[in-house]
């Protein structure tokens, strides 16, 4: 298990943070081996004197900033670097902690500063850090050398899994041709996705804290605990304040049961005149001893349950409908890059909408925007990057091992978020092959150890009959794509064949049911009617049929519809892909095609009907 905390940085009376997002230096190892960086020591020195370096922009994917597409399409080792002049306090001052965190970057990452390794991470999608106290410049006006190298190469082992394909026919490719495969529908985008900074603590440090909450009539419980590194004897208060600023209880102890008479709860957008309603949990921790230093660190908190009975998925007690979206970290120019006017003008789309809920397709978003969710009452199924795992070798023990380290990083992230109420495991795994059955079984057992609050699913797209990993799940997923991907152009098959879908899966596990994908690909601009396929008129027809089936199954057990996609978003180039997939409601640019109207009349409806 992690031995440490990964509380999101915040500022406070005793914490100072530093962003180091903006330009810095870039190089790809184009070597054939990709492994020139490591045996020339490009981390010794600065990165200008071992070669060309050119303006990469942080955060952001490095695939789409130029218009060289051997970048675009490269696989290996890039190197970033950067220099920091440090606030001479955070030297001099023993009593500090200077921490460096890299929010994401994809897909394996090895950090040096002042060419000392300071941190190695495996995975795309979380944050990673190390403190760096010991490799700062002694002398404070010296700048600090950060470089970091990353790569994006995947492997069976890797999550999402990938494999590296030589071809080695010299009358066909080139020398040293090779393809970087993968199972899944999205652009492979590479590079450092989210901020970069430098934060301090005290050396007595607020580490973790975990909050559960429950509420009962009028009063609810916020089960807390606070996890401390530094001196072994420190005095703790913990306060919870309201939105007013108002202190509405408090403790001293490390862990315990605040008891909040009154309760604001936290509600989904549209349940409640007032959603997304948060408290302010803050930490107080005063070290005994020597130095007597002072650590504050305020976490916000929304008070509310969830349930899943065998028809009903229950928030604050009341049925909850999902009528949402699967998104993408995905757009022009940024690939997968972090951006706050894309982030913020998706929050704009989804109330537009009237949608209440996205799943986080197909791994961890950025923690900012699950901020927003808290904050906008978006309710969040929370999706690991176990995608594409198709192949009978990424069941394997080395697969699995890692996979159980990400839901761990992911759960220690995310689990005090109250947007967050599912955990989704994987997407449209092979869970019809044998080893599907223990790794599923092993996986959920170990995300509902490290979580026993939050009902666990994957998203399935394999038959009912045949799914080894449905068993363990708590809500059933299922993706489908009637009249697209089977009987392509036969709108007059998907009532039927979605009505079994349903009663097959209901019938066999009585648990309740998300449509968690269906759609259909829509050129902006093109029509046809009768609809063709590839039409706005096609897309939104096949709404409408899956609409009406979902009317019938929505008040036995069908208990929310996603639609796929958000937006239309960027794919690997193939036959089937014209400049990325196109089942958006909105274009990548955000823009509406008609099957958007049809979503937003149907959500403001629901969100009428059902709260
Ligand atoms: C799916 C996948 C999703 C794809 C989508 C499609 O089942 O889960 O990642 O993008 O279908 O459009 O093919």
């Amino acid at each position: 298990l992690l031995d440490n905390g990964m509380l999101f940085p915040r500022e406070s009376s005793s914490r100072e943070l530093k962003e180091l997002n903006g330009l810095w230096a870039f190089r790809a190892d184009r070597s054939p081996n990709r492994n020139q960086g490591f045996e020339e020591a490009w981390f010794k020195r600065r990165l200008e004197e071992t070669g060309p370096v050119i303006d990469m922009p942080v955060p952001a994917s490095y695939n789409d900033i130029t218009q060289d597409s051997t970048l675009r399409d490269f696989v290996g080792w890039v190197w970033y670097e950067r220099e920091v002049v440090a606030p001479a306090h955070w030297i001099t001052d023993e009593g500090t902690r200077v921490v460096l965190r890299v929010g994401s970057a994809h897909y394996y990452s090895i950090v040096w500063v002042n060419g000392v390794k300071v941190a190695e991470h495996e995975g795309g999608h979380l944050p990673f850090e190390a403190e760096i106290n010991g490799v700062l410049h002694e002398k404070p006006t010296t700048p600090c050398r950060i470089t970091i190298a990353v790569n994006n190469t995947l492997t069976l082992n890797t999550l999402p899994p990938g494999s590296i394909q030589y071809m080695n026919d010299r009358t066909m490719y080139p020398d040293g041709f090779f393809v970087q495969n993968t199972n899944f529908d999205f652009f492979n985008y590479a590079g450092i996705h989210r901020p970069v900074l430098l934060y301090t603590t005290p050396k007595t440090y607020v580490d973790d804290i975990t909050v559960v909450t429950d509420f009962f009539d009028n009063t609810g419980f916020v089960r807390y605990n606070v996890s401390v590194q530094g001196a072994s004897s420190a005095t703790l208060k913990v306060t919870l304040i309201d939105k007013k600023g108002q202190c509405v209880v408090s403790s001293n102890t490390p862990s315990g049961v605040l008891k909040v008479t009154d309760v604001n709860l936290w509600w989904p957008y549209l349940m409640h005149e007032n959603p997304g309603y948060l408290y302010s949990m803050e930490v107080r921790l005063t070290a005994v001893g020597g130095s007597s230093s002072e650590d504050v660190y305020t976490l916000p908190v929304g008070i509310r349950t969830v349930k899943v009975t065998s028809t009903q998925f229950l928030i604050n007690n009341k049925p909850f409908y999902f009528h949402g979206v699967n998104k993408h970290e995905d757009s022009d120019f940024r690939g997968k890059g972090l951006d706050w006017p894309l982030i913020v003008k998706d929050f704009n789309l989804l109330k537009w909408l009237g949608a209440n809920s996205f799943r986080t397709s197909h791994y961890p978003y950025a923690e900012e925007i699950l901020q927003m969710c808290d904050r906008h009452g978006i309710v969040v199924i929370d999706e690991c990057p176990g995608v594409g795992i198709k192949d009978i070798r990424s069941f394997g023990n080395a697969s699995l091992a890692h996979h159980l380290t990400v839901m761990d990083e992911l759960i220690r992230r995310d689990k005090n978020h109250p947007s967050v109420v599912m955990w989704s495991v994987a997407n449209e795994p092979a869970a019809e092959m044998p080893p599907a059955e223990l790794y599923f079984k092993t996986l959920i057992k170990h995300t509902k150890s490290l979580d026993p609050t939050r009902p666990v699913t994957f998203v399935s797209d394999s038959n009912y009959a045949r799914d080894k990993g449905a068993p363990f799940v708590d809500v059933i997923c299922v993706n489908s794509y009637f009249s697209w991907y089977h009987d392509p152009g036969h709108l007059e098959v998907i009532s039927i064949q979605l009505n079994s879908q349903f009663d097959n899966w209901h019938g066999k596990y009585q648990k309740p049911i998300i449509q968690s994908e269906y759609g259909a690909d829509a050129v902006p601009g093109v029509h046809s009617d009768p609809p063709m396929m590839f039409t706005e008129e096609y897309q939104k027809l096949v709404l409408q049929i899956y609409h009406n089936v979902f009317d019938q199954k929505r008040k036995q057990y069908v208990v929310g519809e996603l639609i796929w996609n958000f937006a239309d978003f960027m794919t690997a180039q193939g036959i089937t892909r014209v400049v990325g997939n196109k089942k958006g409601i909105f274009t990548r640019q955000r823009q509406p095609k008609s099957a958007a109207f049809i979503l937003k009349e149907r959500y403001w409806r629901l969100a009428n009907e059902t709260g």
